[in-house]
């Protein structure tokens, strides 16, 4: 039996060095130390040996069992780190390879032109102010010099909520809160924001739109002070080469008023269909402080004058960009909006 012992122990630790994978090494355990193994079987015909025999085979049992054993767990922590190098070699990342392109969002064209504008006043010393778009009559109509059923109210078509408010039909209110508030002091602000108009949608035009509204006032403001700013303004905006016109016009809350066009960017000037056919691109209107609007929030209009004008971002980034529809700016077509990257201002 003793020979029979040595025999298999041999076997075992032959069968223990030639294991190559974790999973054979188990094999030799369960096939060597496991309950139907042989030197369990052994253990088992002890009972048949002399009683004086059988200390001394237990005691030999257990060292086989015991040296088997440890060879088997060396075996195992040997081969369980070679199973954990190879799979980290076969699982190695390749950090030169390039990575996948992340997409990034750009600030909307209308937004940056909206953004330009205001830099560029607030650099000769504007500051900006907000209003309300639900906005009363009062400051969007009254306040400006156009009572109720003044037929120039027909200029801008309106979107009542009750008799006395409405969605404001442009930021011109936004001045005749802040004279309010100001109390007869001087104002440089410009008041950029949405506007909303019953006029229907064409290549140019849109029921809600933006407005960026500019005001001075103090001491000696006159006519040549708003020439001088809107020309700066458009030479930073467009470039010299551009051509620019002040046309005369009306408006109830300015006097004198002008309206300033820019040659259509698309036909040069000799007419197309952005240009409805004249050459020319309107994008804002201005004028004179009107005496009454001046009055009615509380200056004194013989010691105090002042300049006013409203400006279509939307009609500047067309032209600034070539766009031909001002519809684009609203529908959030990704492969219009990705064309504006950041870099380009
Ligand atoms: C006004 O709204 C005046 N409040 C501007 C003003 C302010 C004049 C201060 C004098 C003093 P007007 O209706 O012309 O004016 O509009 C101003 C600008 O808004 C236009 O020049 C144009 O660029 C733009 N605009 C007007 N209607 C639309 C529209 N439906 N869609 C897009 N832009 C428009």
């Amino acid at each position: 039996m003793e020979a029979q012992l040595q025999e298999l122990k041999t076997q075992a630790l032959e069968k223990i060095a030639e294991a190559s994978t974790v999973k054979e090494l188990n094999d030799v355990r369960v096939a060597y130390l496991g309950k139907k193994g042989p030197i369990t079987d052994l253990l088992k015909g002890m009972g048949k040996l002399p009683a004086e025999e059988r200390p001394k085979m237990g005691a030999l049992v257990n060292v086989v069992r015991e040296e088997v054993t440890t060879q088997l767990e060396a075996r195992m922590v040997l081969l369980e780190e070679e199973a954990i190098n190879a799979k980290l070699q076969s699982e190695t990342i390749d950090i030169t390879l390039p990575g996948r392109p992340v997409k990034t969002g750009n600030a909307h064209p209308l937004t940056r032109v909206v953004e330009e504008i205001e830099d560029l006043f607030i650099s000769m010393g504007y500051e900006v102010a907000e209003g309300p778009e639900v906005e009363k009559d009062y400051y969007n109509f009254e306040a400006l010099n156009l009572p109720k059923g003044h037929p120039a109210r027909d200029m801008q078509d309106s979107f009542y909520i009750t008799e006395d408010v409405l969605l404001r039909t442009h930021t011109s209110p936004v001045q005749a809160r802040t004279m309010e508030a100001k109390g007869g002091e001087p104002i440089k602000i410009i008041c950029p924001g949405k506007v909303y108009r019953r006029d229907s949608d064409d290549a140019t035009h849109s029921h809600q739109f933006t407005q960026i509204e500019g005001l001075v006032i103090g001491e000696d403001i006159r006519m040549s002070d708003l020439k001088g700013t809107l020309s700066v303004f458009a030479k930073k905006m467009f470039g010299d080469d551009r051509e620019i016109r002040l046309r005369p016009s009306f408006f109830p809350f300015t006097e004198p008023s002008v309206e300033m066009d820019i040659s259509c960017f698309k036909c040069g000037g000799s007419g197309c269909n952005v240009c409805k056919k004249t050459g020319w691109i309107e994008i804002l209107g201005a004028g004179m402080v009107h005496p009454n609007v001046l009055e009615m929030a509380g200056y004194d209009s013989k010691r105090l004058t002042g300049f006013a004008f409203g400006m279509g971002p939307e009609r500047i980034a067309m032209l600034k960009y070539g766009v031909e529809d001002i519809r684009h700016f609203y529908t959030n077509d990704v492969r219009f909006l990705s064309q504006f990257q950041r870099t380009e201002l």
